[in-house]
C-alpha cells in the first residue's frame, strides 16, 4: 500500500536566481513529516507547481517518491489562492471577521482547482492505496474523490484553528464546504478545541452528530527532535556575553501579533528600566503576501514601530531590537534557536506554531513566551503562558524570563523538554498512521 499525498504546496519547487536555476525546498514542520512517510513508504504528492520553473517538471521522481504537479493560470491562482484561501478562508478560520473578503467568482475558482487536485490524484492512486489530503487550500477534495467512485481510504488533515460554529456560518458555502470535509474517514487536527467547534458545526449545519468519534481526532504536530536538539551548528551566532538574545521568527501576518511583541518590548524598557542594555530582541519576519497591499501597510507600522523604540532607547553602544525583514537559510536558523536566551513567541491566534516546538528541541538553555492563543499552548508545558493582547503582561513575562534563577530556568526547560521529545513528529506520524490502519481495517470487516 503506498500513499498519495495531496499538499497545496510540494516539498520542493524549481525556480530561478537571475540565470541560475534553482531547487528549492519547502523547510515548513508538515512538508519535513510527510516527506519521511513518502521516502519511507513511496507513493505520489500531488502539488500546485508554483516555481517559476515548474511548468518543466510536470512529475519527476524525487526522493524515493514520486511528484506530480497541478498548475494554475493567472485568474485561477487569483481565485483559488490570493482571494478564496487567503482572504476568505484564513481570516475566517483566525476569527479576523473584518479581513474577510468575498471576490466574485473565488469559491468557483477554489472550487476548480480543488477538482484538478481531485484528478490529479484519482489519476495516481491504485486500489488499497491511502489518500491523504492536507489544508483549508483543499477543503473540496475528499467529497470531489468520493463523487468519483473511489474506495479508498481518505485521511484529511486540517492545519489551522477551527472557529466555533456561529462563526463558520459566515462562510456561504459552509454546508458543502462541511460536506467535504465530513465526507474523510479520518479528519484529524491539532487540538480538541477544534475538534469540538468541528463536531458542533456539523450538528448544527449538516444536522449529523459525527457518531463515529473515532473517525475525527486531535492529534497535535510534532517535530523532528532528533535532528534540533543534536544537529551541529557551525558558531555560535551570538557573540554578545553582555547582553541576552530574545528571538523571534515570524511569517508577515496579522495573525502573528507581530506589532504587540514589539509594543511589548517597549512596555518593558519603560517598566523595568533595569533591563536596558540587558539583552537584545532579533526580530525576524519573513516575507509573505507581499502583493496584498494591507500586508504591506502591517510591515511599514512594524518598521515604524521598531524605528521609534529604537530611537527611543538606543545609544551609541546598544539598542534593543535588531530587526530583519527576509527568510533565513536553515542552518543559521537553528544557530539562533541554540544561542537564543528567550523566544518570544505570542501569535494572537495559531492553529499549532512550529517554532515554538523547534526552539523547544533546540535549546539548551532557552525559555520560550508563548501566547495561549497558539494550538501548542495545551501541550508545551514549561512554557511562560500569555495573553499577547495584554502587552503589559507580557512585558512581566519577558522580564521573569530575563531575571529567572537558574533552578527555576532548568525546571522550565526539563518541562518543555518532556513533551516536545515524547511527542515528536513520529509519534504524530504514527498515531495519524494507526488510526487509519485500524479504521481502514474496520471499514473492509
Ligand atoms: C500552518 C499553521 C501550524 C519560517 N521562517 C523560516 C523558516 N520557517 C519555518 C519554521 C517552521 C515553519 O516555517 C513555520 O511554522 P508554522 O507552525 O507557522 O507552520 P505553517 O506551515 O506556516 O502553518 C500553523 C502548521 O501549519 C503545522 O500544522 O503550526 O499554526 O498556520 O517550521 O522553522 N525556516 C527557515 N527560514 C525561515 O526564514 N529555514
Amino acid at each position: 500500500m503506498k500513499y498519495i499525498v495531496a499538499t497545496s504546496r510540494g516539498p520542493i519547487s524549481h525556480d530561478r536566481i537571475g540565470e541560475k536555476s534553482i531547487v528549492r525546498s519547502n523547510v515548513g514542520g508538515v512538508a519535513r513529516a510527510l516527506s519521511s512517510v513518502m521516502t519511507e513508504r513511496g507513493g505520489t504528492w500531488v502539488c500546485w507547481g508554483d516555481g517559476h520553473l515548474d511548468e518543466k517538471y510536470p512529475e519527476e521522481n524525487y526522493s524515493g517518491y514520486k511528484i506530480s504537479r497541478i498548475f494554475l493560470n493567472k485568474n485561477e491562482k487569483l481565485g483559488f489562492y490570493d482571494n478564496y484561501s487567503n482572504s476568505v478562508l484564513w481570516p475566517l478560520f483566525h476569527y479576523f471577521r473584518d479581513k474577510i473578503y468575498f471576490a466574485q467568482h473565488s469559491y468557483d475558482l477554489y472550487k476548480e482547482v480543488n477538482r484538478k487536485f481531485a484528478n490529479a490524484i484519482a489519476k495516481e492512486v491504485q486500489p488499497g492505496d491511502r489518500i491523504w489530503i492536507h489544508d483549508y487550500q483543499l477543503a473540496l477534495v475528499p467529497k470531489m474523490i468520493k463523487d468519483l467512485g473511489l474506495k479508498n481510504f481518505v485521511i484529511f488533515s486540517w492545519h489551522i484553528p477551527w472557529v466555533a460554529s456561529e462563526f463558520f456560518s459566515i462562510l456561504p458555502e459552509s454546508t458543502y464546504f462541511l460536506e467535504s470535509v465530513n465526507s474523510a474517514d479520518l479528519i484529524t487536527f491539532h487540538t480538541s478545541w477544534y475538534v469540538q467547534n468541528y463536531e458542533t458545526a456539523c450538528e448544527n449545519i449538516l444536522n449529523v452528530n459525527p457518531s463515529n468519534k473515532k473517525k475525527v481526532m486531535a492529534v497535535p504536530l510534532g517535530v523532528d527532535f532528533k535532528y534540533y536538539s543534536h544537529e551541529p551548528v557551525k558558531r555560535n551566532v551570538w557573540q554578545d556575553k553582555r547582553t541576552k538574545l530574545i528571538f523571534s521568527i515570524d511569517r508577515l501576518d496579522y495573525t502573528k501579533g507581530l506589532s504587540d511583541k514589539v509594543r511589548a518590548i517597549e512596555a518593558l524598557l519603560r517598566k523595568h528600566p533595569d533591563t536596558r542594555k540587558q539583552f537584545t530582541y532579533v526580530m525576524i519576519v519573513t516575507p509573505s503576501r507581499y502583493s496584498v497591499s494591507e500586508y504591506q501597510e502591517m510591515r511599514r507600522e512594524i518598521e515604524m514601530l521598531v524605528g521609534r523604540i529604537n530611537g527611543l532607547y538606543s545609544d551609541l553602544y546598544w539598542y534593543p531590537i535588531i530587526y530583519m525583514y527576509r527568510r533565513i537559510p536553515q542552518e543559521l536558523l537553528l544557530q539562533y534557536y541554540r544561542s537564543a536566551d528567550i523566544a518570544l513567541i505570542t501569535p494572537l491566534i495559531d492553529g499549532l506554531n512550529l517554532v515554538c516546538k523547534e526552539f523547544a528541541s533546540a535549546t539548551k538553555k532557552g525559555i520560550v513566551i508563548l501566547s495561549e492563543f497558539a494550538g501548542a499552548a495545551i501541550d508545551l508545558h514549561g512554557a511562560l503562558i500569555v495573553n499577547p493582547y495584554d502587552i503589559d503582561s507580557t512585558a512581566d513575562a519577558i522580564y521573569k524570563a530575563l531575571t529567572m534563577s537558574e533552578e527555576e530556568k532548568s525546571n522550565h526547560l526539563r518541562e518543555m523538554k518532556k513533551d516536545v521529545r515524547t511527542k515528536d513528529i513520529h509519534w504524530w506520524l504514527s498515531k495519524i498512521l494507526s488510526r487509519s490502519d485500524r479504521l481502514d481495517r474496520e471499514s473492509r470487516e
